[in-house]
Parts: C-alpha cells; sequence; structure tokens
C-alpha cells in the first residue's frame, strides 16, 4: 500500500499530466488552426479520460521490462508523461499533430518517446500485447533472454474499441496458448465516439474474460465512494450510483455538483440518512464524490495493480472512469471531438494554478516543493534502465539455401524443401526461425518443417495418434522447444502474431525470424493487421499459397486478384513473385538478411528500403512447372534481388517484348517460341519482384530530380537497349496494373495482362484461356501492338 506522500505526489502528478496534454492540445490547435475551423478530434476527454490510470502506471506501477499498448486517443497523456521523464521534447509537443511533431496516436516508428506498440487502429494494440505475451513465453521457453525479466504485455482499451472483432479472436487464441503476464484495462468511460454504450455491457465484459480463464477485477468505486458508503445511508446512495444509467451519469458529471445535489435529493430526498450525507457535502464535494469512480481512484488502482503483480495470470481490469475527467467538458455525449473554448481554458488554467507564459513548465502549479517531486520523479522504477529498447545481433545468414534438383516442381513445394533443407541444418538461422499458420500449416506445405522442429506450447504434449502408433505423415508433437505456433483460421491473428514475434529483437532483445503462412486471398482478411505489423516496423515473412485464378479448381472464393497489388503498395513489405525454385532460394536467403538489417531512417533522395531493411512477402503458386537447369551466377541472383532478368535478351531490331511474372511463365515462354518466326529479335523478361522493379525505378527518378544525375534503376537499364518502336506485352495472373506502369519507363506501347474479374472453377487451361493470359492471349495482344504480318501459330494455340 502506498504511502499518504507517495499518493500526494501522485495525485499532482496525475494533474500536472492532465494540465499538460489538455495544454498541448489546446496550443496545437489554437496556433495552427485548421482551415476548415474543425476542431481536432477526440484527445482531449478521451486523454482525461485514462490521466488517473497511466499516472498511477507510468509513475508508479510499471517496471521497465513491462511493455505499453495505449489507447489512441489517450496519445497526448502519453507524451506528457514522457515529457515529464524528459523522453519527449517540448519543441514536439507544440507541434503535435504538425510536421514531425509528436504524433496523434502514440507511434513506435514516428515518436521519439520510447512507445512500446503504436495504436491507432482500434482493437489492433490490444491484441498485439496479448501476442507480444505469447513472444516472451516463446523466448523464455528457448532458453533465452535468462538475463531479463519478465514483463507484464499491458494494453490500455478504449470500451468502444471492445466492438472490435480482432480482439476476440485474440482472446480465444490467448486461452489455446495458456497466455499470461497480460493486462487489459477497460477504460470504461462508457463513452465512444458518437455515444453513450449500452446498459450493463461490463457485465458481458466481465462474463467473456473469465469465460477464457481471465481474472476480471472491477474498479468502480473509489475510496471517497467506499468511504461514503460505510456512513450512515452510505448503502442507498451506493445502489443509487449502481442503477443510474449511463447516460444519466455522464450528463450529470457534466452538469456538476448542484445538478447531483438535485437529483439526487430528488431522488433520495427525506429518506433519513442518505439526505443527510448529501446535505452535509458542499456541490464541490458532492460532484468529486460522484467522479470518485474506480478508475480515478490512485489507492483503488494502485492497490489493484499490485496485486495482479503478484501472479502471472492474465487480468482484465475494468475501470470505470469518466471521459473528460476534470475538464470542464467532462461526461458530455458530445465530448469526443470536443475542445476547451478560449474563455473555459482560461478558467481552468487558473484553478491550475498555471501562470500564463509558463503553460510548459513541468513543475508549474505544483504544490509540493520542486525538489521532491523531482526526486520522486527520477526515482520512478519505469525509467532505472534508461532505454527500454533491447537490441540483438543479427543472425548469419548462410551463403546458399538448397533444395532438391526436381526437375519439376512449384514454388510452394520448392519453399516446402527449402524449409525442409533448413530444419534439417543446426546452424543459427535454422534455431531462429519460427513459423506460424491460421490452421493451413499442411497445406501450405510446411509439414516437413513442422516434422523436424515441432509445435511450440508451454507444456509439452504427445501425438496421440503417434502413440498409439497409427501410421500418419505427420508428427504433431506440442514441446516448449518447438517452432511452429499453430493459430486457429483467423488471418488477424496471423498478422499481428508475426508483428510480435517480429519485434522480439526490440521488445524482448532475442531475434527472430518468423515465417507466415496462408492462402493468397485472405491477406485481405488480415489486410489492416499486416498494414499495422508494417508501420510497426516488425520484420516478418509472408509466404501465401496458392495464388491467383491458377489455384484453379478451388474456384472463385479462393482466387485472389488484387493482392501483387497489395504487395507493391504496403510500406515495410517487399514483395516477390518468382516462377522458378532457384529464384525462390535466392530471394528467401536475401529476404532472410533484409529482415535484420536496422539502417534507421530512409534515404529521403530515394526511399530506396535496402539498408533499412523490412518485411518480405512471397506471393507463390501450387502450379507444377518445369525447372529451368541452370547456375545461379552472382549476376543473375542481383538481377533477381532487383526484380527481373532476361531470359532471352531482345535484339537490336526487336519488335517486341514479354515480360512475365509468376506461374504463367510456361505460357510466356511458349508465346515467345511461337511468335519467333514473325517478330525480330523478340525479347523475354523474367519479373520476380514487380514491387521492387517498380521502386527501384521510383527512387532512380526521385534521386535524379533531387541532383544525383547518374542515378539509374535496375528496370532502366534492362530496357535501354530495347529499340522505342518495340512492344511490351505483360502478363501476370493477377490484377494487370501490377506490370502496367513499365510502358512509362522508356515510352514503349504496351498491353498489360492480367485478371480483373472473379473467375470460375476449371483447370489452368480453362481459365487462362477465360481471362486471355495464355500463349494465345499473349500472342493475340502483341499482334495488335507490334503490328506485322500475322502470327502463324495464332490460331495453333
Ligand atoms: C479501426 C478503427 N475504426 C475507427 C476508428 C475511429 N475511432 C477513433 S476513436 C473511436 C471511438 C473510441 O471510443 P473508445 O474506445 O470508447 O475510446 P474513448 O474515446 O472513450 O476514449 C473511433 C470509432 C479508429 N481509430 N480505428
Ligand atoms: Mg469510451
Amino acid at each position: 500500500m502506498a504511502d499518504a506522500r507517495h499518493l500526494s505526489i501522485l495525485k499532482e502528478l496525475e494533474r500536472k499530466v492532465l494540465w499538460l496534454s489538455t495544454w498541448t492540445i489546446h496550443n496545437a490547435n489554437h496556433l495552427r488552426p485548421n482551415e476548415d475551423g474543425m476542431k481536432i478530434g477526440g484527445h482531449q476527454a478521451s486523454s482525461a479520460s485514462l490521466s488517473t490510470i497511466l499516472a498511477a502506471l507510468y509513475f508508479s506501477v510499471l517496471r521497465p521490462e513491462d511493455r505499453v499498448a495505449v489507447k489512441p486517443h489517450a496519445s497526448p497523456i502519453y507524451h506528457a508523461i514522457q515529457y515529464l521523464f524528459g523522453r519527449q521534447t517540448r519543441e514536439k509537443l507544440e507541434n503535435f499533430r504538425g510536421y514531425k511533431g509528436a504524433q496523434s496516436y502514440p507511434s513506435r516508428t514516428k515518436d521519439i518517446d520510447d512507445v512500446d506498440f503504436s495504436t491507432g487502429s482500434v482493437g489492433l494494440g490490444v491484441a498485439q500485447t496479448l501476442f507480444a505475451s505469447l513472444v516472451q513465453d516463446y523466448v523464455k521457453a528457448h532458453g533465452w533472454a535468462k538475463d531479463k525479466p519478465e514483463g507484464r504485455m499491458i494494453s490500455l482499451v478504449g470500451d468502444a474499441e471492445m466492438d472490435e472483432g480482432n480482439i476476440f479472436e485474440a482472446l480465444l487464441e490467448g486461452w489455446k496458448h495458456g497466455i499470461r503476464n497480460t493486462w487489459w484495462i477497460i477504460d470504461y468511460n462508457r463513452q465512444s465516439l458518437d455515444a453513450v454504450i449500452r446498459e450493463g455491457l461490463w457485465q458481458r465484459f466481465e462474463a467473456l474474460f473469465r469465460n477464457f480463464g481471465w481474472d476480471v477485477v472491477v474498479l468502480k468505486h473509489g475510496s471517497l465512494m467506499q468511504a461514503a458508503f460505510k456512513e450512515p445511508g452510505g448503502e442507498k446512495l451506493r445502489d443509487w450510483i449502481d442503477s443510474c444509467p449511463n447516460q444519466l451519469y455522464s450528463a450529470l458529471t457534466y452538469q456538476g455538483g448542484a445538478a447531483w445535489r438535485k437529483r439526487l435529493l430528488d431522488d433520495l430526498g427525506d429518506q433519513g440518512p442518505v439526505t443527510r450525507l448529501i446535505e452535509k457535502r458542499s456541490d464541490e464535494e458532492l460532484a468529486e464524490l460522484m467522479a470518485n469512480l474506480g478508475g480515478h481512484d490512485l489507492p483503488s488502482l494502485l492497490d489493484a495493480f499490485e496485486k495482479a503483480r503478484g501472479h502471472d495470470r492474465p487480468v482484465c481490469f475494468l475501470a470505470y472512469t469518466i471521459k473528460g475527467f476534470g475538464l470542464p467538458l467532462a461526461g458530455h455525449k458530445d465530448n469526443h471531438s470536443g475542445m476547451l473554448t478560449p474563455s473555459q481554458m482560461e478558467a481552468w488554467q487558473k484553478t491550475q494554478g498555471v501562470r500564463p507564459g509558463h503553460e510548459w513548465d513541468k513543475f508549474e502549479g505544483v504544490t509540493i516543493p520542486q525538489a521532491e517531486v523531482e526526486r520522486f520523479l527520477s526515482a520512478v522504477p519505469f525509467i532505472q534502465k534508461g532505454t527500454r529498447r533491447y537490441a540483438a545481433p543479427a543472425v548469419p545468414v548462410p551463403e546458399k539455401l538448397t533444395f532438391p534438383a526436381n526437375p519439376a516442381m512449384s514454388t510452394q513445394q520448392g519453399f516446402g524443401f527449402i524449409l525442409n533443407e533448413l530444419a534439417r541444418s543446426d546452424n543459427a538461422l535454422a534455431a531462429r526461425v519460427v513459423t506460424t499458420a491460421p490452421d493451413v500449416t499442411v497445406s501450405t506445405n510446411l509439414g516437413a518443417w513442422v516434422n523436424r522442429r515441432g509445435l511450440y506450447a508451454r507444456e509439452s504434449l504427445v501425438d496421440t495418434f503417434k502413440k498409439e502408433r497409427i501410421p500418419s505423415t505427420y508428427n504433431w508433437e506440442f514441446s516448449p522447444s518447438g517452432q511452429h505456433i499453430e493459430l486457429g483460421i483467423a488471418e488477424m491473428n496471423l498478422f499481428i502474431v508475426l508483428s510480435a514475434l517480429g519485434l522480439s529483437h526490440s521488445l524482448f532483445g532475442e531475434r527472430i525470424l518468423p515465417i507466415g503462412t496462408l492462402y493468397d486471398p485472405f491477406i485481405y482478411r488480415g489486410a489492416d493487421a499486416l498494414n499495422y505489423a508494417c508501420y510497426q516496423d516488425a520484420r516478418f515473412m509472408i509466404v501465401a499459397t496458392p495464388s491467383g485464378v491458377t489455384l484453379a479448381p478451388e474456384g472463385g472464393a479462393h482466387q485472389s486478384i488484387g493482392t501483387p497489388l497489395v504487395g507493391m503498395a504496403q510500406d515495410g513489405l517487399a514483395s516477390f513473385e518468382p516462377a522458378f525454385v532457384d529464384e525462390l532460394a535466392v530471394i528467401m536467403r536475401w529476404a532472410f538478411d533484409y529482415m535484420q538489417r536496422e539502417g534507421g531512417e530512409p534515404n529521403e533522395k530515394t526511399w530506396l528500403r535496402d539498408e533499412t531493411g523490412g518485411s518480405v512477402y512471397l506471393r507463390l503458386s501450387t502450379r507444377t512447372l518445369e525447372q529451368p537447369q541452370r547456375e545461379m551466377t552472382p549476376e543473375l541472383a542481383d538481377d533477381i534481388m532487383a526484380g527481373a532478368y532476361w531470359l532471352r535478351k531482345p535484339g537490336p531490331n526487336a519488335q517486341v517484348v514479354v515480360a512475365y511474372t509468376g506461374a504463367v511463365a510456361p505460357e510466356a515462354i511458349q508465346a515467345v517460341g511461337l511468335m519467333a518466326e514473325d517478330r525480330r529479335d523478340i525479347g523475354l523478361l523474367a519479373i520476380t519482384s514487380a514491387d521492387r522493379l517498380n521502386a527501384g525505378w521510383t527512387a532512380a527518378q526521385r534521386a535524379r530530380e533531387r541532383g544525383l544525375v547518374h542515378a539509374r534503376s535496375h528496370v532502366e537499364r534492362l530496357f535501354a537497349d530495347v529499340p522505342p518502336h518495340c512492344g511490351l506485352v505483360t502478363v501476370i495472373d493477377g490484377h494487370p496494373a501490377t506490370l502496367a506502369w513499365m510502358g512509362s519507363v522508356m515510352g514503349h506501347r504496351t498491353r498489360s495482362l492480367g485478371v480483373e474479374h472473379f473467375g470460375q472453377t476449371g483447370t489452368v487451361k480453362d481459365l487462362y484461356r477465360h481471362f486471355g493470359i495464355d500463349a494465345r492471349g499473349i500472342i493475340a495482344a502483341a499482334e495488335m501492338i507490334a503490328p506485322g504480318r500475322p502470327m502463324r501459330h495464332l490460331r495453333a494455340v
């Protein structure tokens, strides 16, 4: 139990951060009003709601090893706390929401003040803490990070945030994995952006969390209330509070002490002791009492958190709070985007004892001697270890990844072979790879890897089939040393667990190289979580199969059309679509290295991410292709990484170039062969990464515009000798826009073939014909854009 002095200092710090966060927003808004005069959304009231909880956590409860996701709109209060710690600058706060100022929503990558998890898209930060605790357990179970204490993974959750389905998906997965050390603190202010929330929601939450094995701590009545309940008539007041509808409680809070008195006396007057209980308090005292919900009561909070520290079970704290606590807009249902008006601000500033011109002074208006507060601050446990982010050395990547030289295979098979070879080796890379899949482990070809490396669980669990000697291809044994995390069918969870695994070096000081597999079309299901993972700069590899219409018999519901564009457009994700397994081996080797690069900020002259590194997306196929028998020279490997190489270099008088990506390679090769008699010097370009090829081109242009006149991109070099009149036919099993930009590089007339509509079931041949991405489609396109004599073989295919 905290002593009285500790509590009074905390109370002052809470008041201070509430002031600073409210001022930050006010200042940013009034110095630089939006053109449309709009008020900036959400921050003042949302921040105030968490002021007590965050003060209790950061100034007293948290330890350096804890990791926290703060509700998006509480960013100003978070930044204010960091400002008091000296980890946030006044300059950035003055520039809150401005160019390179403190971010509207806490950001790991954009903010300077030690943000553990970015938030912004509600629900994702919440799930991230759960999966981070799973990763912490994984790290410990593998015998790593022995010298580091286990932390609590904590999320400050908005009550309306709980509407996001991904939270429930995560809860279920967490239950399966016996999640520990996770605290979710629900800011139960009973308000969202538009509305006051439904009555009785807390009971649903309580039942739900208990069902999933969590402890639930309801923090409803603060210590003032609890003391009042013990007075004569107190029980009546308690009953009144407990049955008061959310809307009314909010409205009365907004109206203040006199309104509370009137309403309470109307409802409870002439009832003896409870009337006296109300009447003996001033309006101000009454308002303070009624606002003393658990989430604004430091003694209750400290006590609850301290108790939870005594065990490692997951805990949901349901903390009743008031949105806009301590501000004149407290409780008002419109307060989400509400701001204090200048006159309200002026009046409130006076009550806070902050002199004009001293708004940023850290100890202005603090009623405890400054030296004592400073002493307190410098002794806060949370900041005792300085920067809390770890670094981990890069895991060496072998010169070459090997695979059996099968004459024909699909890239998906090749992926399975490469991982199997890795699983057989005992190098450091193999030890640090972890795979995961949302119930598609076997169907995405991870089976061989899992057979060798086992499934991860905190407790060992034998494969009953194996124990009973029933033959099975797969060995499904769980143990703490396993290297595959089996997930249920929820792609959101896949990307969030990848996000957590892919930050392990920074969060827990241990490098993990995560690989997640899924069906390509279901990238959309988890796309926001994927975006979130990239935004946090987590490092992972996603391997998506089957893809496109090439999975033909599976039908339209499983075909992916737009994912190559997702791969191109997603920042922080380098995407590849190789056709052959030797290409894949080069790409995966490169990827393991790329995932570990930490080059800091990208160079704005080029934006190329080669130094900074990032995550990788491999769009693979289940189509078996004849494999080229060739030597992988360093030059070829470089070209593959840069995004393309000539399978057949065009001659000086080339009339047509065919550029293909992925599984349609045989169609492109066949078309080029058939056209050779009727068009001169045809070229065939194999594109392994439209994404990197395009990014390189944009980067070179940007660099030239900024004075690096000799900058040339790979695609520009490839096309340097292609004559201007040459036509370009691009083809991909995916949206044609993926490659359509290539015509702009040198101004070649271009026809881009691909898939724009949902497909049918059928054979690959049926569907390639249906969409015109077969040899016939390629030849017909070439005939139109590269006129000459009729293509004799057009009718033959
Ligand atoms: C995925 C997503 N959808 C919508 C929003 C817009 N949004 C921001 S805050 C908010 C409501 C927040 O309510 P609550 O979680 O109760 O937090 P409070 O404002 O009460 O602090 C919404 C809908 C968002 N940030 N993310
Ligand atoms: Mg709310």
